[in-house]
């Protein structure tokens, strides 16, 4: 059996669109109003899988859910045709930011040698909170193999579980035990600190970790001022390189400490705010990258936004560590990729958000859920043809809409063989 990364993103419904809902996004609040281009959206998020593909990478999706989310709003006693103000919390195309559909804990580092996912509950986003059902469906069909994979329901409310946007794994190898990193925030900024420490300890002992092996470490309370609502616009982990700002964390030097200690292989590579401020961190989401072992002998790869490109003080001290200006030439990260997921990144979602990885063997997940360029030209070719190709938010409750939304998902799903998910 090979143990492998798989990256699932979420693809980007035919909803997507510019609510502004997520207080402490600032790239979602800022771009509040705004048309959105959900057709332009989801080609970008099927482009950038294609370029995972051309690293040699594994590729696995994660399908969009039913929008408006009917069963929602019917247990909160209305529905999309009545008046309400929960149309855009209903139509949030939210369940794209795949980095937040779960925590996954590979086999190597669970007692019973299973891989556990435990969905995310999403609870402090009223239009994120509504996500997990359907997410546990998928999964619960990707993952159905009980043999090598643990599926959990979610942590119960009030307990804020953001799942692995706010998770890091380092370790020699993806098939070797990892160290699991558990970032939480604390509540009492000017934002929402959406990941609580008490979601995180339920998992890891759901999970059967080795409570050695498991390290929690609070966010920075100004990052979260800053704008970093999740922990992976801030830092990053992949194998035995921690990929961070110097301003992720609240106690930077106890955490670091801890890792050394725990993992001595370790290769923390901290970019220090003098070089790159947090604000320009967080706007260019140079740390919402996927860091990713390249197959070979060819070092590690960054898979960022173009956004990053775009800022000087975030290209120039990329360049610097591609060149070795600053570290002999021995820097782990040997190439970048940028990728063009702007429509998402305007909602606060970088290429990081759009991937939820799971060590597995590809041969054990269910085949629909994994993709080859071929099944890519399909989800295309579906995209093209019925994807929205604007939305204004103010149109919401439009039944034209909701009709046109609908048609969109259920023909994706009969491309993929999914008609199964049509109801949820
Ligand atoms: O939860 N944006 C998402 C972005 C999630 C990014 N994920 C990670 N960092 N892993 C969020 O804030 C905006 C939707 C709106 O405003 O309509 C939104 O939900």
């Amino acid at each position: 059996m090979t143990l492998q990364e798989i990256n699932f993103d979420g693809i980007v419904g035919p909803s997507h669109n510019f609510a502004g809902l997520s207080l402490g996004n600032l790239a979602a609040t800022n771009n509040a109003g705004r048309p959105s281009h959900p057709r332009a959206a989801a080609l970008q998020g099927v482009a950038k899988m294609r370029a995972c593909l051309e690293l040699g990478l594994a590729q696995g999706i994660l399908l969009p859910h039913p929008r408006p989310n009917r069963t929602w709003l019917q247990t909160l006693g209305t529905s999309p045709e009545s008046p309400h103000g929960l149309a855009a919390n209903a139509m949030s195309a939210s369940p794209m930011w795949a980095a937040n559909a779960a925590t996954v804990s590979p086999a190597p580092d669970c007692a019973d040698g299973r891989c556990h996912l435990t969905v995310a509950n999403l609870v402090t986003m009223p239009h994120r909170s509504h996500e997990w059902p359907n997410t546990l469906v998928q999964l619960q069909i990707a993952f159905a193999d009980t043999q090598h994979f643990a599926v959990h329901g979610p942590v119960p409310a009030p307990f804020g579980d953001e799942g692995a946007a706010n998770h890091m794994r380092l370790t020699p190898a993806h098939d070797a035990p990892g160290i699991e990193v558990f970032v939480y925030g604390e509540a009492g900024g000017p934002f929402p600190a959406r990941q609580h420490r008490e979601a995180f300890a339920a998992i890891a002992r759901r999970h059967q970790l080795d409570p050695a092996r498991a390290i929690f470490a609070q966010q920075a309370p100004e990052a979260i001022a800053a704008g970093a609502f999740h922990n992976d616009v801030v830092a990053v982990a992949n194998g035995n390189v921690l990929f961070t700002h110097e301003q992720a964390f609240a106690d930077r030097e106890g955490f670091y400490a801890a890792l050394r200690a725990a993992m001595p292989s370790v290769e923390i590579v901290e970019v220090p705010a003098s070089a790159v401020s947090l604000a320009d961190a967080i706007a260019s989401y140079l740390f919402n990258a996927q860091l990713v072992t390249l197959p070979g002998a060819g070092g590690m790869a960054l898979v960022l936004p173009m956004e990053a490109k775009a800022n000087a003080p975030v290209w120039n001290w990329l360049q610097s560590h591609i060149a070795g200006t600053h570290n002999g030439g021995g820097g782990p990260i040997r190439r970048l990729v940028p990728v063009e997921v702007r429509e998402s990144m305007a909602n606060g979602g970088g290429p990081a958000c759009l991937r939820l990885r799971v060590v597995a063997d590809p041969a054990r997940v269910d085949p629909r859920f994994m993709v080859s360029p071929a099944r890519l030209d399909t989800i295309g070719e579906v995209i093209e043809r019925h994807w929205p190709v604007e939305i204004d938010p103010a149109h919401l409750s439009d039944p034209a809409l909701i009709g046109e939304v609908e048609a969109a998902r259920h023909a994706l799903l009969a491309a993929l063989g999914l008609d199964e998910l049509k109801n949820g």
